[in-house]
């Protein structure tokens, strides 16, 4: 049956990252960053893939916004490299960074395409990473002034604003197990980096709405954690993974408190920055990919909990596992959890790694998300948009071009773009609904 219908005004937009896209790593004056130097460490990222060229979106951006004018997205989520703006990290802007972003933003306002930007999609300047890092607290004051001048350039144009994207991604998978730049491993004691990346949430609000920014928001990756029985010694796991996962991003933002467990986690003082993290926002970002499952810790597991497979679910190439109910479950149990604290919702990602240009795998996938999505609407969650991760195929992390997640295939030998089955289905999608 026809997919149910979306209230006017509702945003569909792609969404795609600058270390991911964008190649030119070289150019324009931009300085190295945490993935520069982690691709470039042996055994770390598949086959020896590097983000030099990834989609050459640094050059080919007229070429791609044309793609999303075929597409007729209103919105386009992209983010702005760190080091291209402060190629030191520190210090005054680089004007050819500054210069890319401006063309990219002028472009798609005359495309009539909202820009939507991400100042942190993971790419650390390598200068501030040799200083600590998110294990300092110096690095939300440097990127607070960073987002200082990004916002006195593009506020007036920019639509949205996502300070930093999945903040327990770079704790977890960067500080916590290393599969990630800057690869530590730490575990629990990569905490004090959720902290310094939700003060530099805090602060870089405030600098955004200095500069004029308006529709400011996060984009936390979020999804249900299952207890794997009903056993006491699970459930108190999976609480445990929750609070880790999803709620130690969530609640300082939207409530100003952090999850009591994780208190002794935290670095000493913790308390007096929560009254500049969790200053309103406009809107609330839900990155959504997977449930996942979780029971009592075995011997020897340093952590509180182990994972386990979410297993009797169709698997994507990527070995996710295919759970649209998940989506709708966890926007509830956020709305529950939040109430009114919690802003107008945009699911800033959702969507899918599978192979070939005809790619009804995708289609489903989407179709199954976008219904769990209008279900959890009719149950009272405000949402206001979803922007479907990626508009192309493009440089997947750790695991290099291989995972596919676009909706337009890309040839990274010639850089051809051809769009594959799912654009043409949203595009109707989107033709039909506006
Ligand atoms: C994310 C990541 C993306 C990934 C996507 C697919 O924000 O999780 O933003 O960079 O490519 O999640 O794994």
């Amino acid at each position: 049956p026809a997919l149910p219908s979306f209230p006017d005004g509702f945003l569909w937009g792609v969404s795609t990252s600058a270390y991911q896209v964008e190649g030119a790593v070289s150019e324009g004056g931009r300085g190295r960053s945490t993935w520069d130097t982690f691709c470039a460490t042996p055994d770390r990222v598949y086959s020896g893939h590097t983000g030099e060229v990834a989609c050459d979106h640094y050059h080919r951006y007229p070429e791609d916004i044309a793609l999303m004018s075929q597409l007729g997205v209103d919105a386009y989520r992209f983010s702005i490299a760190w080091p291209r703006i402060q190629p030191e990290g520190t210090g005054p802007a680089n004007a050819e960074g500054l210069g890319f972003y401006d063309r990219l933003v002028d472009a798609l306002c005359e495309a009539g395409i909202a820009p939507a930007a991400t100042l942190y999609h993971w790419d650390t300047p390598q200068p501030v990473e040799d200083a600590g890092g998110w294990l300092s607290r110096d690095t939300a004051k440097h990127f607070a002034d960073y987002a200082a001048l990004v916002g006195e350039r593009l506020a007036d144009r920019v639509a949205m604003w996502i300070p930093l994207n999945e903040p327990m991604v770079t704790t977890v998978y960067g500080y916590g197990i290393g599969q990630y730049a800057p690869g530590q491993f730490l575990l629990l004691d990569s905490v004090p980096t959720a902290h310094h990346q939700n003060l530099a949430h805090g602060l870089a609000v405030q600098a955004l709405r200095a500069a004029g920014a308006r529709q400011i928001g996060t984009a936390n990756n979020h999804g249900p954690i299952w207890s794997a029985t009903d056993s006491a010694a699970d459930r108190a796991a999976a609480d445990y993974a929750s609070d880790l996962l999803n709620w130690l991003f969530a609640d300082p933002v939207l409530a100003g408190s952090y999850p009591e467990q994780l208190h002794p986690l935290l670095p000493t003082g913790f308390a007096e920055d929560l009254p500049t993290i969790a200053a309103p926002l406009d809107l609330y970002g839900v990155n959504y990919y997977e449930p996942t499952q979780v029971s009592a810790p075995s011997e020897g597991n340093p952590l509180p909990f182990d994972l386990g497979a979410v297993e009797g679910y169709p698997m994507t190439t990527n070995g996710s596992p295919v759970v649209p109910d998940g989506f709708r479950q966890f926007l509830l149990e956020l709305r529950d959890r939040h109430g009114s604290a919690l802003p107008p919702v945009y699911i800033t990602e959702n969507g899918c790694s599978y192979d070939g240009v005809d790619d009804q795998q995708r289609i489903e996938f989407l179709d199954g998300h976008l219904r769990a999505l209008h279900a959890a609407m009719q149950q009272g969650v405000d949402v206001r948009g979803y922007f479907v991760w990626s508009l192309l195929d493009n440089f997947e992390w750790s695991k290099g071009y291989q995972p596919r997640f676009g909706l337009v295939d890309v040839d990274y030998t010639t850089q051809c773009r051809t769009p594959k089955s799912s654009f043409h289905w949203y595009r109707a999608l989107i033709g039909g609904t506006r």
